[in-house]
């Protein structure tokens, strides 16, 4: 079934809607995915995929118009998604399952030989449409496709997620100046504004100085989003959909924390790129609800 924004449609049948409480059930359940997956193959990016966990799961159920079950590779007559830092995986993977794109239970392939859930994403899998992982790209990508769809006369709209740290990449500032020059005004950019990344800090690594002055001065209209709160990132995301067709990108910074819900993981980047033993793989999944069942 179509996912329309009532406010943007007058259809009452497309019309199909998470509550606040379901979305809030579902993105605890993609943490526990989340950990669960990682935790098996023994390597992945939990930190980054938990922080997002929210975020993705209101974009994918209630926001984005998709059909997973009709997903096409051209992507015309539906919105597109690109996750630039790839390497965020296993929330794409457990949102993606959890909306329907694949068998839940293919999970538990992650990062093993052969399987479609690579570490980091490839078309390989129904529901990709570029691979992603070497940072820096996913913003130039995005624009191309925002300007495929004004070619093809296609309203629907382009979504970026990037990581803060993954600014840092020269190729994203020559994206974001492009896509300003050229009023691609079908695409809403989100930035992971964690302050964190492989070595550290964003301020310590290379500081991205003050962000939002930045991406105004640089033609964008810059939004501030509370990254955990899912009434308020999907109030965002609506609102930002207003905005486009306003000869303007429309980039977010979404405010999350690395790790966020599991007391031992948050706000520490070493939660980056390893993953939990036995031992804490309990703990997590402790304080993380199975809500929706485990896949197996
Ligand atoms: C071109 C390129 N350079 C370096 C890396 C290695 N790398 C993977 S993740 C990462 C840090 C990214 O930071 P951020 O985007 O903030 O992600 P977070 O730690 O918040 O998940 C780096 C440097 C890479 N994947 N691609």
């Amino acid at each position: 079934m179509k996912i329309i924004n009532p406010s943007l449609s007058a259809d009452a049948d497309y019309v199909y809607m998470k509550s606040i409480e379901e979305l809030q059930a579902i993105a605890m359940q993609v943490r526990r995915d989340i950990i669960r997956m990682t935790s098996d193959a023994k390597s992945g990016h939990p930190g980054g995929s938990l922080g997002c966990a929210d975020f993705m799961t209101t974009l994918f159920f209630n926001v984005m118009n998709i059909e997973p079950d009709k997903f096409q590779m051209s992507g015309r007559g539906e919105d597109m998604f690109f996750l630039s830092n790839g390497h965020i995986s296993p929330v794409l993977y457990a949102v993606m399952a959890r909306r329907g794109y694949f068998p839940v239970n293919e999970l538990a392939t992650f990062r093993k030989i052969g399987t479609r859930l690579q570490g980091h994403p490839s078309p390989m899998l129904s529901g990709i449409r570029a691979a992603s992982g070497s940072l820096g790209q996913g913003l130039s990508v995005a624009i191309g496709a925002a300007l495929g769809k004004k070619l093809d006369n296609d309203a629907n709209l382009v979504y970026v997620l990037c990581g803060d740290g993954e600014l840092q990449e020269g190729q994203n500032w020559e994206a974001l100046m492009y896509a300003a020059a050229k009023k691609v005004d079908n695409l809403i950019a989100v930035i992971d504004y964690n302050n964190l990344q492989i070595d550290g800090t964003c301020d310590e690594v290379c500081s991205l100085g003050n962000l939002q002055d930045k991406l105004t001065a640089f033609g964008w209209t810059t939004l501030h989003v509370p990254g955990h709160d899912v009434s308020e990132v999907q109030r965002a995301l609506y609102y930002a959909k207003t905005l486009c067709g306003q000869k303007k990108p429309v980039i977010i910074l979404l405010k999350t924390e690395m790790g966020h819900g599991v007391d031992f993981m948050a706000g520490d980047n070493k939660w980056h790129g390893s993953v939990t033993n036995a031992e804490q793989t309990q703990q997590a999944l402790a304080q993380l609800t199975e809500t929706l069942g485990d896949y197996q």
